[in-house]
């Protein structure tokens, strides 16, 4: 099973999918579109959600970051007059530091992140969707932002208009996640952001052909018009777009064998059926460790 994911959600289903698989039949292929260089670091924002959060060692509150973390280095460089609007905590430094240092020596991205995740006691195969650099820029009323500025630091409040992925084309899969997609037996889209964490992962040449046949379920990232987390709803709206699952069904026209929708959502069915999806209706909140193997389980 291969496992598309972005941020928190798509780490919180992954977790649920370890949970119910042996690691060697789960690939997590994880978004580097939010990737950035900020004090010197190489921050690789959804690889450590998905590694951190399928290594227990995730902050459960804000979904990012370590749990039992402390901001000694924050506050200080806050006291310098640095910047400090992209928390980076004591513990979590250090992997972005070991991290840069290994890619300054000519490792690749996908090397690291097999190395570290495996020392954080991460057993499914985590894989960045490219070794090469591929940047996500949001297209807002305030003009192109880097996606950390306008995420974080302007707090996804400009308006959006598109989105870039800087690199894209000429990006090549990661090594394996090519090979993973051509022997696995069916492809999750986590529920993650669809034009920011699952579209560059797709848009990765190769990657979105390589799905063609395949079985593809995709689970919500959308209940009764909201977003369980993060600005998915608020950009459908900028972009035009109803937010409602079935419009992300829609977007994934073409794609999807299945679309997982929540029971508050039932309603919709029949259009997720007309975006040529089998619709499954089930509850897909994950507040609990349960919560996640259970829907892993139903999405299986
Ligand atoms: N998100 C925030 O909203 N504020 C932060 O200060 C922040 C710091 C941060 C540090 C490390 C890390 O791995 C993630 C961090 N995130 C933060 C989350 C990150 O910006 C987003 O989760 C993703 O890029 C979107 O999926």
């Amino acid at each position: 099973v291969v496992a598309l994911a972005g941020g928190v959600g798509g780490a919180k289903l992954a977790d649920g999918l370890a949970q119910v698989l042996p690691p060697e039949r789960l690939t997590v292929v994880v978004n580097t579109g939010d990737d950035f260089e900020h004090l010197g670091l190489h921050i690789s924002p959804d690889l450590d959600t998905v590694c951190y959060t399928l290594a227990g060692l995730a902050n459960r509150a804000t979904g990012w970051g370590r749990a039992d973390e402390s901001w000694h280095f924050m506050q200080a460089l806050e006291a310098l007059g640095g910047p400090a609007w992209f928390h980076l905590g004591d513990r979590d430094l250090a992997l972005h530091h070991e991290r840069t240092r290994r890619l300054a020596q000519g490792e690749t991205l996908s090397s690291v992140t097999r190395q570290l995740s495996a020392r954080l006691g991460v057993w499914p195969t985590v894989l960045p969707m490219s070794d090469d650099r591929v940047r996500t820029y949001v297209q807002t009323d305030a003009g192109e932002l880097p996606f950390q500025a306008y995420f974080v630091a302007r707090a996804c409040e400009p308006v959006v208009q598109g989105f870039r992925f800087d690199g894209v084309e000429t990006a090549l899969p990661a090594p394996g996640v090519l090979e993973a997609l051509g022997s696995a037996s069916a492809v999750i889209l986590c529920p993650s952001n669809p034009w920011v964490s699952l579209d560059p992962i797709l848009e990765v040449p190769g990657i979105r052909q390589a799905l063609a046949g395949k079985v593809v379920v995709g689970v919500s990232p959308i209940i009764r018009g909201q977003a369980l987390k993060g600005p998915a709803a608020k950009m459908a709206r900028e972009l035009g777009i109803e937010p409602s699952t079935a419009a992300i069904a829609d977007h994934f026209r073409g794609l999807l064998s299945g679309w997982v929708i929540d029971t508050q959502d039932a309603a919709e069915a029949e259009r997720v059926q007309n975006a040529g999806a089998v619709a499954h209706t089930t509850g897909i909140v994950m507040k609990t460790s349960a919560d996640r193997r259970r829907l892993a389980e139903d999405v299986l």
